[in-house]
C-alpha cells in the first residue's frame, strides 16, 4: 500500500491544533507524528512513497457536505451537476465526502427511488458519497419501507413542509414518519417552510404582476419558516424523535431551535453559506444587460435569501458560534440561467430553486475565520467533524486520527481564492474558473483569503495546487451508521 507523509503543517481538529506530521498508509491515516521523528534509524520522509510539504499550512480533515442535490429533478428540469461534475467540483474545494438526497417521488416505492439514485451515482463520483432519503409521499408503503433504509446505510430521511403537489407532508404524515424515526433511530431532516401558505402568497403576487425573481423571497416569508420550524419542533417533542432542520435562514427559526435546545430537546440545525453572506436586498439590486431584473434568478433558492432587516445574516453567524446551529452544508442545487432558470421568465414560481456552492463551502467558511467570526477549530467542526458525527460517519470521517479514512486537506492561509467566473473586458476568464456545471456563479466577485492546496481522498491525491488528479469512480458509497447524536 502506498504511503504518504504530510510534513510541517499544523493539524487542526474540532478541539485544538498542533504541529504534527501525518502518515497515511493506503486508504487510512496511520499516525500523527512529532515533526522530524526518526524511525528505526531513518527519517520517515525518505522512506515513504510521497511527501506532501504542508509547511505554513493547515492540515484538516476533508470537508463533508451533508446536503447536495446532484441531478435533482425540479420544475421540469434537473440540477445541472451530475455526480461526476459535482463531486469533481467538490474535490477542488476541499470537500471529500458528500451526502446527496435520493428521491422517492409521490406514488413511487422508496426502494425504487433509492435504486435509481444508486444508478446515477455508481461509478461516477470522484470522492465518497452517501445518501439521505427524500420521502416525497408518506403513505403506508413508505412507512413500512422506512426501517429497511438502515440496512441500506441510509440513516436519515428528509420531509418537506413546503412544495405541495411535488414533495410534501402534512402534519399527520410527519407525525407518523417521526414515530417510525423514534422507534428505529432514523434521523428526521425537515424542510421547514409552510408551503400551502407560501403558495397562496406567491399566486397573489403573480396576479398583481409581481413576477420578478425577487418576489420569490417575498412570498417565502420568514414568518412561515419560523412557523414551520416551531411546528416541526412540537411534532418532534410529541413523538420523542430527534429533529434536524435543513437550510435554516431566518433569525426567528434559529430562536425556535435555541429555545427547544435550551429546554433539552434533541433538535439540530444546518445553515448554508448563502444565508451567511447574501441577502434579499442584493437579489433585488441585481440587474444585468442580458437579463435585466431577471438576473435575480441566480439567487432563487428555498429557503430564500433573507432581508438584512431583522439581522438574519448576523443571527446565523452568531448561531454558529453559540452552537444553536451545528453545521454548514451547501444545499448545492445548481441550475444554468439559459435553458433552466429562464423557465421562470415572467413567473418567479417557475424558476428552478437552487444555488451551486459545493466547490466554495470550505473557502467561504474559512473567510469566517479570517474575519474573526469563527475559530479555526470551529471551522473544522462545522464543515467536517459534526457532519460526520451527525450522519453516522464518526471514526471514519471528520477527524485526523489513526484508523480514520485518509481524507485530508492541506489549506494555505496565505493563499487567495477568487471565486466564480471573473472575466476581463473582452469576456475572457481571468481568474479561477469554477468546476461546477453552471453558466454563472452565485458567488461572482467573492474573494477569499485562503486557498485549498492539496486534497487527499482515501489516500489518493485528487487535487494538487489546483490541478485535478482525481478519477470518476474512485469515490465509494458510504453506508452510514445511525447518528452519533442520538445515543
Ligand atoms: N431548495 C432548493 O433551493 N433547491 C432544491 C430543494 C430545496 O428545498
Ligand atoms: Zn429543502
Ligand atoms: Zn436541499
Ligand atoms: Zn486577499
Amino acid at each position: 500500500m502506498a504511503t504518504t507523509l504530510i510534513t510541517g503543517g499544523t493539524v487542526v481538529s474540532a478541539t485544538g491544533r498542533s504541529r504534527a506530521d501525518v502518515l497515511l498508509d493506503g486508504e487510512r491515516i496511520a499516525a500523527l507524528i512529532e515533526p522530524g521523528s526518526v524511525l528505526l534509524g531513518t527519517d520517515l520522509a525518505s522512506s515513504v512513497d510521497t511527501v506532501v510539504d504542508a509547511t505554513g499550512k493547515y492540515v484538516i480533515p476533508g470537508g463533508i457536505d451533508a446536503h447536495t442535490h446532484m441531478e435533482l429533478p425540479f420544475g421540469g428540469t434537473a440540477a445541472s451537476d451530475t455526480f461526476e461534475t459535482g463531486t469533481r467540483a467538490a474535490a477542488h474545494g476541499g470537500t471529500t465526502s458528500i451526502i446527496d438526497f435520493a428521491v422517492q417521488k409521490y406514488g413511487e416505492r422508496i426502494q425504487d427511488g433509492l435504486a435509481a439514485w444508486h444508478e446515477k451515482a455508481a461509478g461516477e463520483c470522484a470522492i465518497d458519497y452517501g445518501f439521505h432519503q427524500i420521502i416525497g409521499g408518506v403513505d403506508a408503503d413508505a412507512l413500512a419501507a422506512m426501517p429497511g433504509l438502515i440496512d441500506e446505510g441510509i440513516s436519515s430521511f428528509k420531509l418537506f413542509m413546503a412544495y405541495p403537489g411535488v414533495f410534501y407532508s402534512d402534519d399527520a404524515q410527519i407525525l407518523r414518519a417521526m414515530q417510525v424515526a423514534r422507534d428505529t433511530g432514523l434521523l428526521t431532516m425537515m424542510h421547514a417552510e409552510n408551503g400551502p401558505v407560501i403558495d397562496v402568497l406567491a399566486e397573489q403576487l403573480v396576479a398583481e404582476g409581481k413576477t420578478d425573481p425577487y418576489f420569490h423571497g417575498i412570498a417565502r416569508a420568514w414568518e412561515m419558516e419560523e412557523e414551520a420550524t416551531h411546528r416541526a419542533i412540537m411534532l418532534a417533542k410529541l413523538t420523542g424523535a430527534p429533529l434536524y432542520v435543513v437550510h435554516v435562514s431566518a433569525k426567528q427559526a434559529v430562536e425556535q431551535l435555541a429555545t427547544a435546545r435550551d429546554a433539552g430537546q434533541n433538535v439540530f440545525g444546518e445553515t448554508c453559506p448563502q444565508y451567511l453572506y447574501l441577502s434579499l436586498e442584493e437579489q433585488l439590486g441585481a440587474k444585468s444587460a442580458e437579463w435585466g431584473a431577471f438576473e435575480g434568478a441566480k439567487w432563487v433558492c428555498s429557503t430564500p435569501l433573507r432581508s438584512h432587516e431583522h439581522g438574519h445574516q448576523d443571527a446565523m453567524w452568531q448561531a454558529l458560534r453559540t452552537n444553536d446551529v451545528q453545521m454548514v452544508s451547501t444545499d448545492h442545487c445548481p441550475f444554468c440561467m439559459k435553458g433552466q432558470k429562464d423557465l421562470g421568465l415572467g413567473d418567479f414560481r417557475k424558476i428552478p430553486n437552487g444555488i451551486g456552492s459545493v466547490e466554495h463551502r470550505m473557502d467561504l467558511m474559512y473567510q469566517g475565520v479570517v474575519t474573526g467570526q469563527l475559530t479555526l477549530e470551529r471551522w473544522v467542526e462545522l464543515t467536517s467533524t459534526t457532519p460526520a458525527r451527525m450522519f453516522g460517519l464518526a471514526g471514519r470521517k471528520g477527524v485526523i486520527a489513526p484508523g480514520a479514512d485518509a481524507d485530508v486537506v492541506v489549506y494555505d492561509p496565505n493563499g487567495h481564492t477568487t471565486i466564480g467566473m471573473p472575466v476581463d473586458a473582452e469576456g475572457n476568464p481571468t481568474g479561477r474558473v469554477h468546476h461546477m456545471n453552471m453558466d454563472h456563479s452565485a458567488w461572482e466577485g467573492f474573494e477569499v483569503d485562503g486557498r485549498v492546496d492539496t486534497v487527499i481522498s482515501r489516500g489518493r491525491i485528487v487535487v494538487d495546487g489546483g490541478e485535478y488528479l482525481g478519477r470518476k469512480g474512485d469515490g465509494r458509497f458510504l453506508k452510514r451508521e445511525l447518528s452519533q447524536y442520538l445515543t
